[in-house]
């Protein structure tokens, strides 16, 4: 990691789906001592606090749009962005912890402002690669993905001031095992690279990992690890607001992130859809730190 400093930035934003608790999500991540766990690996940490989330709208009978709470989300990434940016300035690493994926819109808007060429990781059982014409849920956490390549609503689009804030071929999915009808075109339409879960069992992470990283080195001036940790099988995180059977392993999950701490590829990352109301004694907070040990250079041996 090129960075000696690391900025922790906490979001408590639960309004990009409907599942109460993953607001609690910075929390439950602090109390399991991701603190702690970096400072052993003699990182100088700053804990920026949490980024201010505005309220739930009232479910209307029939919703004028197919984009629940728009305009908290909306405004809670802009703050997340001005945030994430004023941390790149300072020369620290930004580590953000979700809060649904929603936030993601705010940290990749942040990053987008200081990378040219940013290449994006996406850890996931979903795509997020929807827009309010394709969502069947209208939760905006299935979209930050697409309204990063500038694809869907201008609130969410638009964050920051300009559009896309990456690019189709600077990104890579890994995890996938459930994916919508509009995101599957909008995948091949844009030509995503993408690693299902049949790709993890067929040729393992250790090769996905090293065909990342090597598609990633020299297309991008900077790597955003988005780790939702619904990629992970629902047996190692259960805490997560939609669960998906046949997920990466604890095991392969440490295993990439021990290879891209090698790479010392990664400038930022995100956590998210930590919740605590679904655990299993903070289970899912406590890999969530394991993995970020593993992230930052912790080694077995
Ligand atoms: N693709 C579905 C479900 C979903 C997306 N992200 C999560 N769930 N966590 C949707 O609602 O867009
Ligand atoms: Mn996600
Ligand atoms: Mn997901």
């Amino acid at each position: 990691m090129a960075a000696e400093k690391i900025n922790i930035i906490g979001v408590p934003m639960d309004l990009g789906q409907t599942r109460r608790g993953v607001d609690m999500g910075p929390s439950a991540i602090r109390y399991a001592g991701v603190v702690e766990r970096l400072e052993n690996l003699h990182f100088t940490i700053e804990d920026s606090g949490d980024i201010k989330i505005g309220k739930r709208e009232k479910e209307l009978e029939e919703p004028l749009y197919n984009l629940k709470n728009l305009k908290a989300v909306s405004e809670a990434s802009e703050l997340l962005a001005s945030k994430v940016d004023e941390v790149i300035k300072t020369g620290a690493f930004p580590l953000v912890l979700g809060g649904d994926h929603s936030i993601a819109i705010g940290t990749l808007a942040g990053l987008a402002k200081n990378y040219k060429n940013l290449g994006v990781i996406w850890y996931d059982a979903h795509g997020d690669l929807n827009t309010a014409d394709t969502s069947p849920s209208g939760n905006i956490h299935g979209m930050p993905l697409a309204a990063s390549l500038g694809i869907g609503d201008e609130s969410l689009t638009g964050i920051a001031g300009f559009s896309p804030k990456i690019k189709p071929e600077h990104v890579v999915i890994i995890g996938a095992r459930s994916l919508d009808e509009g995101e599957r075109e909008l995948i091949k339409e844009k030509g995503i690279r993408v690693y299902t879960m049949h790709e993890v069992d067929r040729l393992g992470m250790a090769r996905i990992m090293e065909e990342t990283i090597e598609y990633l080195k020299d297309r991008t001036d900077g790597v955003h690890l988005s780790l939702d940790l619904d990629g992970l099988d629902p047996h190692d995180a259960p805490g997560v607001g939609t669960p998906v059977i046949g997920g990466i392993s604890y095991r392969e999950s440490h295993l990439a992130m021990e290879m891209l701490a090698e790479s010392e590829m990664i400038t930022s990352a995100e956590f998210v859809e930590v919740n605590p109301i679904l655990d299993e004694r903070n289970k899912t907070a406590s890999v969530a730190v394991a993995l970020m040990g593993s992230l930052f250079g912790e080694k077995l041996l």
